[in-house]
C-alpha cells in the first residue's frame, strides 16, 4: 500500500486530509467547512483501516478459520471518528493535523459527526461493544444487520412532552461505509411452493416467491484496539429487484412503474422504535427475513467461492442469534441447504444445529416474538412448511421422553396452539441452537426456571449464562480522558485491554492525596456536563452537588416513576424543613419512550413537570435540581457516565435481563443504588456489598407478592410521606393545577401495577438516606467510588467475548500481520 495512506504520523494524516479534500470532496483547504474537515479526516482514517481490513481478508482466505457471524437487527455503534482514532492510537496526530487547518480543538470536528442510531438501546449497544471486543481480541467476525435509512427517532421535549423527529443520519453523507453492489443478494417473499423430482428422482420442494428484493451490503470496518484485526459490520440496504417496470412505464403508468422500487426500499427504511414491546407486524417480519436471508446467502457464497464443502459450514461460521429477531435463520438455513443445496434433512439439520446459538435478552412476555400463522404463511410459505416439519420431529422426541404428557407438548411446541395460532420464535431458536444463553447470572437462571423449564429439563447442557459487558475503550478511554489520564499515570495503560488491571487502584484506597485527585477529576468532568446542561436546558447546576443519574429507555419496569416520586419526597422534606443531612443533588434523567407507549410518555411528562416546579422554587436553590436531558444517545452517554456520582438501577427485580449502563457507571466510579436485578447482582458481588446501596424486594419476593395478590392501595394508609406525595400530584402541583394530567399514572401506581413501584418505595427512600450519609463523608465516598472502578474489570465486554468464544463459538484469535 501507499505508505502515505497507511502512515500514522501527523504529517501523513495531514497529507491524507489534503488529498481527500481536493479529490474526494472537491474542496480547497481555505474554504473547507468543519463538515468538510470532518469528512476529510474520516476518509484519511478510513484509508488506514483499509490496510488492516484487506490484510485480514487476505490472511483469512489463505488460512481458513472459524468466523463469528453476529446476527442482530440492531447495532448502536455510536460516533466512529473519535473511536477509530483511539483504536489506531493517533488522537494526538489527528489533533496536530487539524491545527494545521486552523482547528485548535479536535472536539469541534468530532462533534460534527451524526451518530447512526441503528438500535433502540441495550441490545443494539451490546452488539456494538461485542464487535469491538471481537476485533480487539483478534477474533475474525462479521456483524450482520440492516442499514436503516432512518434510525431511532430524535427526541425533542416540547411543553414537557416527548416529540419524535425523523433521524436523518445519512443526510450529509456518512464516510464509514463501503457499498458493495457486486455482492448483492436476492430475497423472496410470498408466493407458493411446489414439489418436483430432481435428476436423481428424489422428492424436492421449490419456493416460487411472488416478489423479490435485493440486499446491497454496506460494510463498516471495525478496528480492534492497537491490533491489526479489522472486522466488519455488514449492513444490508434493500433495493428493488427490478427497479423500473418498463411495461408499466410504457403504458403511461409512471407511479406503477416505480411502485415495486418504493415497496422494496421500505424494507430498510426505518428502525422500529420499540424496546420490549411487540409492535410493527408485517414489515418487521419482512425486515428480519430480509437481513437474515442476505446474511446466510453471503456466508454460503463465501464457502462456495473458496471451494469449501457446504457440509463444513459449522466449521467456518459460528452464527449467533442476538435475541429472536434473526431467529428465522433456523428455517432459512434449512431452506437453503435443502432446496438450493439439495442436502437431505438429517444432514441439513445437523449443519443448522451445529452452526446456530441463541441469546435471550428478555423475559417480558410481550417482547417474546410470535407471528400469527396467517401473516407468516403468506410472507414465508416455504419457511412455515419447514417449521412444521422441524416441530413435528422435535415433538416426536419429546413424546418419547414424556409419553402421554400433552401439557409439556403444548408448552414446548414451536406452534402456539392456544388462541390465535402463532409461530413462537424463541422456541424455534431454542430447538435449533446448540447453546442458549441469558445475559446475566440471575437472568440465565430465570430463563431456565421460569421461561423454559421444560426445555431446560430436556437439554440441561444447552442452557448457559454469559454475563454482558461493555467496552472500556469507548466507555472509559474515549469518554473519560480525564480519568484515563489519572489511571495511565497511576497504574499504567494495561487496563485498556485488560480491565482487571484496574484492581491495582486498590493500593490507593487509603491514600488521601490520591483520593483528592480522584475527586478533583470527577469534579472536572461534572463541570463539563454542567455547562452542557446549561447550554441545552438553561438550568444552572452546581458541579459540587451529587449527580444522581438515571439514563436508559423509559419503561415502567425500569421505574423512572419510582425515582420521580423520591425526588418529590426530597422536595417535600426541604419544603417542610426536614432537609438536615440531605446531600445537595442534581437529579438527571434521560431516555426515549417508544412512540406508541403512552404510559412511558406520561412518565417523561411527569419528570418534566416535577423539574419545572422544583427548578423554579427559590427554596430549592443550592439543594435540588431536576434535569431531563433530551435525545439520549451514545454521544450523550459519553458525556453522562463519566460525570455521574450515583447510578440509578432500580428496575423491578426479575425484569431487567442485565443492564449495561450499570456497568458503564461503575467503571467510571459511580456508586449504584439498585435492586437485586440483572447484572446489578454481579456488580454488587464484585464491588462489595458495602460499596453498593441495595434496596427492594427480590425476584422471589416479587413473584410471591404477585401470586398472593398485590394491593398497593392498601399500603398507602401506612405510608404518610407517600400519601402526601400522591396528594400533591393529584392536586396538580406539578401540572399547573391540572389534576387530570397524571391521573392515569396515579391509577397505575395505586391499582394493579405489575411493576410494584409502591411496594419498594419506603425501602428506596431508606437507601437514598444511606446515599446522603455516605456523601456527607467525602473521604468514604471517594473510597467507595475508587473501589467501584477498581473492581469493575469483570464487566469488560472482552471477558464476555472470551467466554462466548471459548464455550459457545469455539472461535480463536487470529492475529493479522501487515506485510504490504
Ligand atoms: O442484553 C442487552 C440488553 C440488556 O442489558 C437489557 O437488560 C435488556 O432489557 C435488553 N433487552 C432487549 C430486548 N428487546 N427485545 N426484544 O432490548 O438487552
Amino acid at each position: 500500500a501507499d505508505p502515505d495512506r497507511s502512515g500514522l504520523t501527523a504529517e501523513n494524516v495531514f497529507d491524507g486530509m489534503t488529498e481527500h479534500l481536493f479529490y474526494t470532496l472537491g474542496k480547497l483547504a481555505p474554504t473547507a467547512s468543519r463538515h468538510d474537515l470532518y469528512m476529510a479526516l474520516s476518509y484519511a482514517v478510513r484509508d488506514r483501516l483499509m490496510t488492516r481490513y484487506l490484510a485480514g481478508i487476505e490472511a483469512l482466505s489463505a488460512t481458513p478459520t472459524r468466523v463469528v457471524a453476529y446476527l442482530s437487527a440492531e447495532f448502536l455503534i455510536g460516533p466512529q471518528l473519535g473511536n477509530n482514532l483511539l483504536m489506531l492510537g493517533i488522537q494526538q496526530e489527528a489533533a496536530e493535523a487539524l491545527r494545521r487547518f486552523g482547528i485548535n480543538d479536535i472536539n469541534e470536528i468530532l462533534d460534527v459527526e451524526e451518530e447512526p442510531g441503528l438500535g433502540n438501546g441495550g441490545l443494539g449497544r451490546l452488539a456494538a461493544c461485542f464487535l469491538e471486543s471481537l476485533a480487539s481480541l483478534e477474533i475474525p467476525a462479521t456483524g450482520y444487520g440492516i442499514r436503516y435509512e432512518f434510525g431511532i427517532f430524535d427526541q425533542l421535549i416540547r411543553d414537557g412532552w416527548q416529540v419524535e423527529i425523523t433521524d436523518k443520519w445519512l443526510k450529509s453523507g456518512w464516510p464509514w461505509e463501503l457499498p458493495h453492489p457486486d455482492q448483492a443478494c436476492f430475497v423472496g417473499f410470498g408466493g407458493h411452493t411446489e414439489s418436483y423430482r430432481d435428476e436423481h428422482g428424489s422428492y424436492r420442494v421449490r419456493w416460487i416467491p411472488a416478489e423479490h428484493a435485493i440486499g446491497i451490503p454496506h460494510d463498516v470496518p471495525v478496528l480492534g484496539y492497537r491490533v491489526n484485526t479489522c472486522d466488519r459490520l455488514r449492513l444490508w440496504r434493500a433495493d428493488a429487484a427490478e427497479s423500473f417496470d418498463f411495461y408499466a412505464f410504457n403504458s403511461g403508468d409512471y407511479y406503477g412503474a416505480v411502485e415495486e422500487k418504493v415497496g422494496s426500499e421500505t424494507l430498510s427504511k426505518v428502525l422500529y422504535p420499540n424496546d420490549g414491546t411487540d409492535e410493527g407486524r408485517r414489515l418487521r417480519l419482512k425486515q428480519q427475513h430480509f437481513f437474515v436471508s442476505c446474511s446466510l446467502q453471503d456466508m454460503i457464497r463465501n464457502l462456495d467461492a473458496r471451494g469449501i464443502p457446504i457440509t463444513d459450514f459449522p466449521d467456518h461460521w459460528a452464527v449467533q442469534l442476538n435475541d429472536t429477531h434473526p431467529a428465522i435463520a433456523v428455517a432459512e438455513l434449512m431452506r437453503l441447504l435443502l432446496d438450493d443445496k439439495h442436502l437431505d434433512w438429517e444432514v441439513a439439520w445437523n449443519i443448522t444445529s451445529r452452526a446456530l446459538s441463541y441469546t435471550n435478552h428478555t423475559l417480558l412476555p410481550e417482547a417474546l416474538e410470535k407471528w400469527g400463522l396467517g401473516l407468516f404463511g403468506s410472507l414465508l410459505p416455504r419457511h412455515l412448511e419447514l417449521i412444521y416439519e422441524i416441530n413435528r420431529r422435535f415433538l416426536q422426541q419429546v413424546r418419547l421422553k414424556y409419553p402421554g404428557n400433552e401439557q409439556i407438548l403444548r408448552k414446548v411446541s414451536i406452534i402456539d396452539e392456544e388462541g390465535d395460532k402463532a409461530v413462537r420464535m424463541a422456541n424455534l431458536a431454542t430447538v435449533a441452537s446448540h447453546h442458549v444463553n441469558g445475559v446475566a447470572a440471575l437472568h440465565s437462571e430465570l430463563v431456565k426456571t421460569e421461561l423454559f423449564p421444560e426445555f431446560a429439563a430436556l437439554w440441561p447442557e444447552k442452557f448457559t449464562n454469559v454475563t454482558n459487558g461493555v467496552t472500556p475503550r469507548r466507555w472509559v478511554a474515549l469518554a473519560n480522558p480525564q480519568l484515563s489520564a489519572l489511571l495511565n499515570e497511576s497504574i499504567g495503560t494495561g487496563w485498556i485491554n485488560r480491565l482487571d488491571e484496574l484492581r491495582r487502584l486498590e493500593q490507593f484506597v487509603d491514600d488521601s492525596s490520591f483520593l483528592e485527585r480522584w475527586e478533583a477529576t470527577k469534579l472536572g468532568v461534572k463541570g463539563q456536563l454542567s455547562r452542557y446542561i446549561h447550554r441545552h436546558t438553561g438550568v444552572l447546576v452546581d458541579p459540587t452537588s451529587l449527580f444522581d443519574v438515571q439514563v436508559k429507555r423509559i419503561h415502567e419496569y425500569k421505574r423512572q416513576h419510582l425515582n420521580a416520586l423520591q425526588v418529590v419526597a426530597q422536595y417535600l422534606r426541604i419544603k417542610n424543613g426536614q432537609a438536615e443531612g440531605m446531600a445537595p443533588r442534581t437529579v438527571i434523567f434521560g431516555g426515549k419512550a417508544a412512540p406508541g407507549y403512552y404510559m412511558a410518555k406520561l412518565i417523561i411528562r411527569f419528570i418534566n413537570g416535577i423539574a419545572e416546579t422544583i427548578n423554579a422554587d427559590p427554596d430549592m436553590e443550592g439543594r435540588l435540581r431536576v434535569i431531563f436531558l433530551a435525545d439520549y444517545n451514545v454521544k450523550l452517554g459519553e458525556r453522562v457516565y463519566p460525570a455521574s456520582d450515583l447510578s440509578e438501577q432500580i428496575s423491578t427485580a426479575g425484569k431487567e435481563a442485565s443492564g449495561t449502563g450499570n456497568m458503564k457507571f461503575a467503571m467510571n466510579g459511580a456508586l449504584t443504588i439498585g435492586t437485586l436485578d440483572g447484572a446489578n447482582v454481579e456488580i454488587r458481588e464484585q464491588v462489595g456489598a458495602e460499596n453498593f446501596f441495595l434496596f427492594g424486594k427480590t425476584a422471589e419476593e416479587i413473584s410471591a407478592l404477585s401470586q398472593s395478590g398485590y394491593r398497593p392501595w392498601e399500603l398507602i394508609g401506612g405510608m404518610p410521606e407517600l400519601a402526601e406525595i400522591l396528594r400533591l400530584v393529584e392536586q396538580g402541583h406539578f401540572s399547573n393545577g391540572d389534576g387530570d394530567l397524571f391521573r392515569p399514572l396515579l391509577q397505575n401506581l395505586t391499582g394493579r401495577d405489575p411493576f410494584f413501584v409502591l411496594a419498594d418505595f419506603n425501602d428506596y427512600l431508606r437507601a437514598q438516606s444511606e446515599v446522603d450519609l455516605a456523601w456527607a463523608d467525602r473521604g468514604r465516598w471517594n473510597r467507595m467510588s475508587l473501589l467501584n472502578s477498581a473492581r469493575s474489570g469483570f464487566f469488560s465486554s472482552d471477558r464476555s467475548i472470551r467466554d462466548y468464544a471459548e464455550r459457545i463459538w469455539k472461535a480463536e484469535s487470529f492475529p493479522v500481520t501487515i506485510t504490504c
